[in-house]
């Protein structure tokens, strides 16, 4: 499955900086506000050392690490929705994605223009105001639509009349729907809408190179935010892991030693996203290729080969599955099978995290 990101934030902020950061390109960065106006794009792979230990074990030609796209927008200002900076037409290119990074400063610079003292509660309640108004636009569409077809009497447009309704209210007030309580029924509703404010959110605190840990009042803030209203948190200084990813092995290891990082910021951001999508990874390996997969959290074994395949889901016989660490122990699939330590699992296995599958289908 392919899964993707899109990243919000006020203007001039670091999110182009994160974005370059995540993907080692070069998309313009600026110290002055908007600087970003054509969405820019990439796909970053996710970082896993487990590819590598694969690799020592089973020769392969080629190594696929699952991948996540990334989408840097433009920056939002307060008034968006009425025209303001860039206006807000272009959060409709981050509709699509499955979750939201919302980066939010919290780093001290007097050469990168901020109007007024550093913010981050402020700054978030600016940009959630704004991704509810945009919401709020969509939703009023909608229950236009569905209306005339609610007072003809159509079951599910009245429905649909009701959610969206109740949709609006909240958005009036600038509550992001992810925060409320909706039936399943009712997110299925709301879910071809593809509103912002209902998508899952990692904020992101762009800290200071003086607050590397994230512990500082600032981030704080940004962290209790995000605790309250059921998202998860990371802080990391975007300049700093820009600069990192653009130094060589050996460099950036001694970097990195002295400045008391242990993990890039990049591998801990993916893997928040993972967590906070509730998504897993399973493993192929062969001769052709050794590659790293992503399905949900508990998706059954014929729902896992249906991501190799679409016909595998169906065409599905059964799975023979081992771990990373079984590999490195026995050192070859014949001696973890000779030792009884390959399994086989039916259509009901529950995938477990890490598993490496060879899937039997039918021709
Ligand atoms: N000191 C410091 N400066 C940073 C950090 N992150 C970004 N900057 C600087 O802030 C400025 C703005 O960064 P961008 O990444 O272009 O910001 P943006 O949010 O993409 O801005 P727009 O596209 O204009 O909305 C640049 O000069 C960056 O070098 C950081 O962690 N610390
Ligand atoms: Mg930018």
């Amino acid at each position: 499955m392919s899964v993707s990101c899109g990243i919000v934030g006020l203007a001039n902020i670091g999110k182009t900086t994160l974005f370059n950061a995540l993907t080692s390109q070069a998309a313009d960065q600026g110290n002055y506000p908007f600087s970003t106006v054509e969405a820019n794009r990439a796909v970053i792979e996710v970082p896993d050392g487990r590819l590598a230990t694969l690799a020592k074990l089973i020769p392969t030609k080629r190594i696929m690490p699952a991948v996540v796209q990334v989408l840097d927008i433009a920056g939002l200002a307060a008034g968006a929705s009425q025209g303001e900076g860039m206006g807000n037409k272009f959060l409709s290119s981050i509709k699509e994605t499955d979750a939201i990074m919302h980066v939010v400063r919290c780093f001290e610079s007097g050469a990168v223009v901020r109007e007024g003292d550093l913010d981050p509660l402020g700054d978030i309640e600016t940009v959630e105001l704004e991704l509810a108004l945009a919401d709020l636009e969509t939703v009023t569409r909608n229950l236009e639509r569905v209306s005339k077809k609610a007072r003809a009497g159509d079951k599910e447009a009245l429905f649909q009349q009701d959610v969206f309704s109740r949709a609006k209210e909240l958005l009036e007030e600038g509550i992001q729907l992810r925060t409320r309580d909706w039936k399943d029924s009712e997110r299925a509703a709301l879910r071809p809408l593809c509103l912002l404010t209902d998508k899952p959110v990692l904020f992101v605190a762009n800290v200071g190179d003086d607050d590397l840990a994230g512990s500082g009042e600032l981030a704080l803030v940004v962290e209790r935010h995000a605790e309250e209203s059921g998202s998860r948190f990371i802080a990391l200084c975007a300049d700093l892991e820009c600069e990192l990813r653009r130094m060589e092995g050996d460099d950036r290891e001694l970097f990195q030693e002295e400045l008391g990082i242990t993990e890039l910021g990049l591998d801990r951001l993916i893997r928040s996203v993972y967590t906070l999508l509730g998504l897993q990874t399973f493993f192929t390996a062969g001769e052709k290729e050794i590659r790293a997969w992503t399905i949900r959290a508990g998706d059954s074994a014929p729902v896992a080969a249906g991501v190799i395949h679409t016909d595998f889901e169906k065409k599905f016989i059964r799975a023979e599955i081992y771990g990373v660490a079984e590999l490195v122990e026995y050192e070859t699939e014949t001696a973890i099978k000779a030792a009884g330590r390959m399994r086989t699992e039916g259509r009901a296995y529950a995938m477990g995290e890490g598993d490496v599958v060879h899937f039997l289908v039918s021709p």
